[in-house]
């Protein structure tokens, strides 16, 4: 039986789900028609604003809150409100999120609000020291909180080397390490970073990188941390294979090995998800683009329950 879309009177996709108060919150990417044809850069993808949602647990009803951010609100930024996440610290509530710059570069950028909904007030820069796509904030046990980001292709991660940006910039040859995701550790004003960026390695379970041509495992986009039973999880997509897939390490600046696929390709091509714990269960969250027919720019968020091994294996999820 197809699964039903969580939200169908927009597109939405991308979805970060956090647990605020105990109730789940959602920070998806709000999916329109440009009529923009479609392209290995991912310029049919063209949002503007987002949408925040919220459901007292899964298959409750879900609140749209309404718009908590628009592109004109953001001075720096041009284009292409891409793949949100959010956190909660110190009273306020802090909304990552990607657009193109004012020269058509990736940066990631932070908006602050009172309420888990918004809405959200632009920094009048992006963060210090990013570039790229997909921003996922962890904060841990410890206190600690942790940005971690980046998308290959048209996240303009390949182009990125030693802080700096070559357009021209490519995916490294197939037997040489993948490029991986960055991250860094929050200050505690949450807005800007204390520490080195640093890319994320992704090894195998012989200890060596994911090479960059193993398109079933090396890293695309769409980055999501979690922690269970005192490992770091970082999930991700596998881009142009359509894959989720997994890694864990003992700390979040990792490096992480590789532990296996949890879910197949969905109908469109991006698949992105995140994974939250509520109501004693675990759950993932992610998107298809079923609700339009396939239209890989249009798409729908969809959760489905999400469980573990004994050995802290993710089990594979059906797709539906
Ligand atoms: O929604 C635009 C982009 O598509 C996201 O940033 C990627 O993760 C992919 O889902």
């Amino acid at each position: 039986m197809p699964e039903t879309p969580l939200i169908s009177h927009i597109y939405t996709a991308d979805p970060s789900a956090h647990v605020f108060n105990g109730r789940i919150y959602l920070y998806p990417s709000h999916d329109r028609e440009g009529n923009i044809p479609d392209n290995d850069l991912g310029d049919q993808y063209d949002m503007v604003d987002y949408h925040v949602f919220s459901m007292d647990r899964v298959g409750g009803p879900v609140t749209d809150h309404g718009v908590a951010l628009d592109l004109k609100d953001v001075p720096w930024a041009s284009k292409q409100l891409w793949a949100p996440d959010a956190a909660f610290k110190n009273g306020k509530y802090y909304l990552y999120f990607p657009a193109r710059d004012k020269a058509g570069i990736f940066r990631i950028g932070v908006a602050v609000g009172d309420r888990p909904e918004g809405p959200f007030k632009a920094e009048p820069q992006p963060i210090a020291g990013t570039y790229s796509i997909d921003p996922c904030c962890l904060n841990d046990d410890d206190g600690r909180s942790w940005l971690a980001w980046g998308g290959i292709w048209g996240g303009q991660l390949q182009g990125w080397r030693n802080s700096h940006f070559d357009p021209a910039g490519r995916e490294p040859a197939d037997h040489e390490p993948a490029i991986g995701p960055r991250i860094a550790e929050l200050a505690p004003d949450m807005k800007s970073f204390t520490g080195a960026v640093t890319e994320i390695k992704i090894l195998d379970e012989q200890g060596q990188p994911l090479r960059a041509g193993d398109h079933d495992r090396r890293y695309f986009e769409g980055p999501w941390l979690h922690k269970y039973q005192g490992k770091y999880y970082l999930s991700y997509s596998t881009g142009n294979t359509h894959y989720l897939v997994y890694a864990t390490a003992d700390n979040p600046r990792g490096p992480y090995t590789y532990r296996g696929r949890f879910l197949e390709p969905v109908i469109g091509w991006t698949t992105h998800h995140s994974i939250v714990e509520h109501g004693g269960k675990w759950w993932l969250f992610h998107h298809d683009a079923s609700l339009s027919g396939g239209r890989n720019h249009l798409r729908c968020v969809k959760v489905k329950e999400l469980t573990y091994a004994a050995d802290g294996r993710i089990n594979p999820v059906p797709v539906s």
